[in-house]
C-alpha cells in the first residue's frame, strides 16, 4: 500500500465498519424476528435461503474481533445497533441482555482505545413493526426515535459519533421498489413513503438524542456516481433522473429541506399528504455527513415507466458484486457534497471496500485486489482535502467477511478471512498492509 496515515491531516480517522445483523448471529441473546428472518426464509429471496442467526459469531467473540480492531491500528470502529436486539417487539420492554450486550461491546472498545461510532439502524426492522406497514408507516418516525433514545440511553454517554439510518436508499428504494431486501416489495406508493418516513425518521431521532444531550450526531448516505451511456439527450436525462432518486434525494432533503425535481417527477403522487411540512423534522441540523461508496453506474433511457432508465455494462474492472471500480467517483462525490449541500460540515467516508471470491492459500489470503482498491480510493480522499473539502475519517467496509443480505456469505468484503464453517479468522493480506500503514 503506498499511502500512509502521515499522508493525511493530525486527527484524522481511520476506521473499519461492520453492521449487527450482517456479523452478531441474530439467534443468540434473546433478539426478536426481524424483516430479514423471514425475508431470508421466503425461497428465492436470498442465495442458498442464508441468514444472520449465526453470521460471524460476534455475539460471543466481539472481545476477540475489537483486538483485531486495534491491532490493525484503527483509531474508530463503527458498529450498529440491532433494534429488534434491543427491543424485541420494535417497542416496549426492552432485552436486558440486548442492552447488555452493547454495553459490553461499548467498554471493550473504550478499554482497547478505540473509539465508538454507533449508527442506529442498519436494516434490521423488528417484525411486530413491520407488519403494521414498517418504513410505509407514518408512525414509524415515533418508534425510530423512542428506540433512539432507548439505546442512547444506555451507551450514549461513551459514543464518538452517532448515525441515524445507514444508507437510505437501500432501506427505501432498494427493499420497495427493486424488492431485492427486505421487505422485498416492488411497489412505488410504498417506496415514495419509505423514502420520505425514512428522513422523517433521522430528523425526529435527531432531536430526541439533542434532548437527551447527546452530540456528533450525523447522517449516512450511500452514493453511485451515475454516468449516461451516451451523449444523447434521453441517456442525459435518465443520468440524470437516476442521480435525482439515488444520490440527490436524501441529501436534498436534510440539507436543503427540499426533494430533486427528478425525483418528484415519479414519486410526488405517491407522497404522504403534508410531506413539505415535515421538513421541518428533517432539516434537523446535523454534525457531521457521511457518505458510502463503492462503484458507479452507467444508465440509458427506455421507453418504460418511470424512471424509464436501465444499467449498462460499463468497461473498468469489476469486484465480485460486479461493481466497476472508479475511484474517481469517490472524489467527485466529496466535492460535490460539500459543495453544494454540506459546506464547511465534517464530511466522513463511512464504507468504502471491494468484494472478492478470497480464499486461503497455505493459511494466508493474498488480497492484493484489495489493497489496490483501497489505495485508490484513499488517493481520492487526499485530492478532496487538499481541495479543501472538510473530509475527517475513512472506514473501510468491512472488518469481516460477513453476511452480504441477498448475496449470503459468499461475497468477502473482510479485512480478516472468516471460515464460515468453524468461525475462524485469519487477517489478510490487506489488513496488514493497512495496519503498516496506520503505523507510518
Ligand atoms: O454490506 C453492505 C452494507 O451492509 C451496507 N453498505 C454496502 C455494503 C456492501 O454491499
Amino acid at each position: 500500500m503506498q499511502v500512509k496515515r502521515s499522508d493525511f491531516p493530525d486527527g484524522f480517522l481511520f476506521g473499519t465498519a461492520t453492521s449487527s445483523y450482517q456479523i452478531e448471529g441474530h439467534g443468540f441473546g434473546g433478539a426478536g424476528q426481524t424483516h430479514w428472518d423471514t425475508f431470508a426464509a421466503t425461497p428465492g429471496n436470498v442465495v442458498r435461503a442464508e441468514h444472520g442467526l449465526r453470521a460471524c459469531d460476534h455475539y460471543h467473540r466481539f472481545e476477540a474481533d475489537l483486538d483485531l480492531v486495534k491491532a490493525a491500528g484503527f483509531d474508530c470502529y463503527r458498529f450498529s445497533t440491532s433494534w429488534a436486539r434491543v427491543l424485541p417487539e420494535g417497542r416496549g420492554t426492552p432485552n436486558a441482555e440486548g442492552l447488555d450486550f452493547y454495553d459490553r461491546l461499548t467498554d471493550a472498545m473504550l478499554e482497547r482505545g478505540i473509539k465508538p461510532c454507533v449508527t442506529l439502524y442498519h436494516w434490521e426492522m423488528p417484525s411486530a413493526l413491520a407488519d403494521r406497514g414498517g418504513w410505509t408507516n407514518p408512525d414509524v418516525a415515533q418508534w425510530f426515535a423512542d428506540f433512539a433514545q432507548v439505546i442512547m440511553g444506555r451507551i450514549g454517554d461513551r459514543m464518538h459519533s452517532i448515525a441515524t439510518i445507514n444508507e437510505p436508499w437501500c432501506v427505501a428504494w432498494l427493499s420497495h421498489f427493486e424488492g431485492i431486501h427486505a421487505p422485498g416489495l416492488r411497489d412505488i406508493r410504498a417506496t415514495a413513503r419509505a423514502m420520505h418516513h425514512v428522513l422523517k425518521a433521522h430528523g425526529t431521532a435527531t432531536q430526541a438524542m439533542r434532548a437527551m444531550g447527546l452530540g456528533n450526531l450525523g447522517a449516512v448516505f450511500n452514493m453511485e456516481w451515475a454516468k449516461a451511456a451516451t451523449d444523447s439527450a434521453a441517456d442525459e436525462a435518465a443520468r440524470a433522473r437516476f442521480d435525482g432518486y439515488y444520490n440527490r434525494f436524501y441529501l436534498s432533503g436534510v440539507f436543503k429541506g427540499e426533494y430533486p425535481a427528478e425525483g418528484l417527477e415519479g414519486l410526488e403522487p405517491h407522497l404522504p399528504q403534508g410531506w413539505q411540512d415535515d421538513f421541518a423534522t428533517i432539516t434537523t441540523p446535523v454534525d457531521w455527513c457521511g457518505i458510502n461508496y463503492y462503484t458507479r453506474r452507467i444508465v440509458e433511457a427506455t421507453d418504460g415507466a418511470w424512471p424509464s432508465l436501465r444499467d449498462v455494462e460499463g468497461p473498468l474492472p469489476k469486484t465480485f458484486m460486479d461493481w466497476e471500480i472508479y475511484p474517481e467517483g469517490l472524489y467527485q462525490f466529496l466535492t460535490r457534497t460539500a459543495r453544494e449541500y454540506t459546506g464547511d460540515t465534517p464530511i466522513l467516508v463511512t464504507e468504502n471496500g471491494m468484494a472478492a471470491p478470497d480464499a486461503m492459500t497455505n493459511g494466508a489470503v493474498e488480497d492484493t485486489h484489495r489493497i489496490n482498491y483501497i489505495d485508490d480510493h484513499l488517493r481520492s480522499v487526499q485530492r478532496a482535502i487538499a481541495d479543501g473539502v472538510p473530509v475527517q475519517g475513512y472506514m473501510l467496509w468491512s472488518l469481516l467477511d460477513n453476511y452480504e443480505w441477498a448475496l449470503g456469505y459468499e461475497k468477502r468484503f473482510g479485512l480478516v478471512h472468516v471460515d464460515f464453517d468453524t468461525l475462524d479468522r485469519t487477517p489478510k493480506a490487506s489488513y496488514h498492509a493497512l495496519a503498516k500503514a496506520l503505523r507510518t
